[in-house]
């Protein structure tokens, strides 16, 4: 089985395309021979695997879910709501169900800075302490997340140094450095480098069996070389929407949501087909290793 997350549906990807993409992930990953579980809170209750009704309820915006870190998923239970899950809160479910292979886009991580109102004075993530739970999840549940890295929008160099911290081994799929989500590549070097399903689900197995601890391991797959981003829109578009999240005054939950949807607009939708390209390349793996996993 594979798990997939809500947040990207509900929270990443605009409406009616978001739809088309659940279903064309799910597709990737049948095709393979894997079974795909798309999870969702839906009226308080955790679902590991989606009708096709639940998933137009996840991703009609008229619905307003809820963004849900694993931090929430009490709160959302208790209250009856619909929310999505990040990666956080995704796979921690899946790993209450059973299911221990995850494909996403890009992982969250520990926010980059972001100029602030006085001059020359500078925020990161040291001081708004914004680093993404979906690290404390991986560095504590047993998953593999199959991921293009994490997105640029972030500090990649502290979130690889806080994923050596944690414990958690990061394997570059068939590159030599770490993806950046809109581009294959960012300036540091992956870990560990495995070129194909069966090395990485040989990985995994001895992780889990012969490692002690719990931690879950992060695959870094690059987004599909016809598909990465112009490297220049691509950092125009970033300076741009770091500004919009000082002006805005951003903050929180709603970072993730404010950069994506800026770059899908201000891009014409080119960021739209990257994102739509890599997740699907990420499902399909993902599939491809769960099949090397099954007993
Ligand atoms: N990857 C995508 N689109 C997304 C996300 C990942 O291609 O919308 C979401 C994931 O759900 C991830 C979340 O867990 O962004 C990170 O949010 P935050 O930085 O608030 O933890
Ligand atoms: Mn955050």
């Amino acid at each position: 089985m594979v798990a997939l997350e809500s947040t990207i549906l509900a929270h990443g990807l605009p409406p009616g395309r978001n739809r088309e993409v659940a279903g064309r992930l799910e597709a990737v990953v049948r095709a393979a021979g894997a079974v795909p579980a798309t999870i969702a809170v839906l009226g308080g209750v955790p679902v590991v695997g989606l009708t096709s009704h639940e998933l137009d309820r996840v991703c009609d915006p008229a619905n307003n879910l809820v963004k849900l870190s694993r931090r929430d998923l009490g709160p959302a239970y208790a209250l009856g709501r619909d929310g999505a899950t990040t990666v956080a809160g995704t796979a921690a479910l899946a790993d209450a169900a059973g299911v221990h292979v995850f494909a996403t886009g890009g992982l969250g991580g520990v926010h980059r800075r972001v100029p602030s109102a006085g001059a020359g004075i500078h925020q990161s993530a040291h001081d708004s302490w914004d680093v993404s739970a979906d690290l404390d999840v991986l560095a504590t549940t047993p998953v593999l997340v199959v991921c293009s890295g994490v997105k640029s929008v972030l500090d990649i160099g502290a979130t690889l140094e806080l994923l050596e911290t944690r414990s958690v081994p990061v394997l570059g799929y068939r590159v030599d450095r770490f993806p950046a989500f809109y581009l294959r590549e960012s300036e540091f070097d992956v870990p560990w480098r495995v070129d194909d399903p069966k090395h990485v689900a040989a990985v995994v197995a001895a992780h889990r069996d012969r490692v002690p601890g719990r931690s879950g391991v992060l695959l870094a797959n690059p987004v599909p070389f016809e598909f990465e981003m112009d490297r220049d829109l691509h950092d125009r578009l970033l300076a741009d929407g770091l500004e919009l999240l000082r002006t805005r005054g951003v903050h929180g939950k709603d970072v993730t949501p404010v950069l994506l949807e800026h770059f899908h607009s201000a891009s014409g939708g080119v960021s739209l087909d990257t994102n739509e390209a890599l997740v699907m390349s990420n499902a399909r793996l993902a599939a491809e290793v769960a099949v090397e996993l099954a007993p």
